[in-house]
């Protein structure tokens, strides 16, 4: 069957996308609006993802088609050193509760989302999916690595013992609209965004990254994701996770200084050596993706400008 052949049909289907207010989850309810589907959303009030019985019952109640997991505890490498069990225990939760209740309500297809941090701290460059657990993982973020391991372990075990299309898929450091701009809970994209306008705003001489600015990352725009996302909907079904990003990637030094000439600030950059590098590189190989005949639209540039305008827009709601 040629690579991106497809494989499941989300017309006229009923998919649930759990984690619908977050960043990649309101991406996804986006660009499933082309696929002449029904999306389903659940608010917390109604729907705890994790509580077993909150999800069974939701689950029971509504028995949706297929389902996409874009719901978990996500953060920065600062609230993932801070909170080991919140990002633990949290994720392990939501996965278990949504996979287990998709069996048990018949889901037909299902999409966990991962993240890049699964990998070797120093794993060979760029990363291949095979290189899953062959090293020691990075110690700021390994709590939530494991809870993602142990999700993709949980699809190929469903996969394996009951025959359900589950599928898994690793994103790269995601930012966009929606995206979360509390400095302390932050991934470096908005914080980088949000301190070089508050510098711009306040004339300040110069600005703050974290770190040596020499590590390197790899970054997707959100709605890029939420495209590739679908495309692995309708084209893959396979025990093996696949890698999702762009296949570039950059210093967080040269990130800062598009960051400052998107956001206009001209001061200087300034290190806090108190805080965490992290992994020093985590690029991934595209090459299975690609092959699915799937490409990244939107470039960093574009991606930042656009990220920048829904935080101007947004910042009353920004997580600030
Ligand atoms: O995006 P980030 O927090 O997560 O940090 P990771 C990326 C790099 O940017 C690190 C540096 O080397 C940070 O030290 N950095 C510089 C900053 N200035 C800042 C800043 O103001 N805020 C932040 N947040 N970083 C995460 C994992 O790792 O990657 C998560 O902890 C998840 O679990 C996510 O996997 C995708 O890329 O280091």
């Amino acid at each position: 069957m040629p690579a991106d052949a497809p494989v499941y049909s989300l017309e006229g289907k009923r998919v649930f996308v759990a984690g619908h207010r977050g960043m990649v989850g309101a991406a996804t309810v986006r660009r499933l609006a082309r696929e002449g589907c029904t999306v389903l959303t659940a608010p917390r009030s109604e729907l705890d993802l994790i509580d077993q019985a909150s999800v069974r019952a939701w689950m029971a109640k509504h028995r949706p088609d297929a389902v996409v997991i874009a719901a978990a505890k996500v953060g920065g490498i600062l609230a993932n050193d801070t909170y080991p069990a919140d990002f633990l225990y949290d994720n392990l939760m939501i996965e278990a509760n949504l996979i287990e209740a998709s069996f048990r309500n018949g889901v037909e297809k299902l999409l966990f989302l991962g993240s890049s941090c699964i990998y070797p701290k120093f794993a060979e460059q760029p990363i291949a999916e095979e290189s899953l657990l062959t090293g020691p993982l990075e110690p700021t973020n390994e709590w939530y690595a494991i809870a993602k391991i142990a999700g993709i372990k949980l699809c190929q075990a469903y996969r394996r013992q009951h025959g359900v299309d589950y599928i898994s898929a690793m994103p790269t450091n995601l930012y966009g609209p929606g995206d979360n701009y509390n400095l302390q809970s932050s991934h470096v994209i908005p914080a980088l965004i949000r301190k070089a306008h508050e510098a711009k705003l306040a004339g300040a001489p110069s600005m703050t990254i974290w770190g040596t600015g020499t590590p390197m990352r790899e970054f997707l725009h959100a709605d890029d994701c939420a495209d590739a996302l679908v495309h692995l909907m309708k084209h893959y079904s396979g025990d093996a996770h696949v890698n999702v990003g762009s296949g570039e990637d950059m210093t967080i030094e040269a990130l800062a200084r598009l960051v400052m000439e998107v956001v206009g600030f001209q001061g200087a950059l300034e290190k806090d050596l108190s805080k965490p590098d992290g992994t020093p590189r985590k690029l991934m190989r595209a090459d299975r993706l690609r092959a699915m005949g799937w490409a990244p639209q939107i470039g960093m540039r574009e991606g930042l400008e656009n990220a920048y305008h829904w935080f101007l827009e947004h910042q009353n709601e920004a997580k600030l």
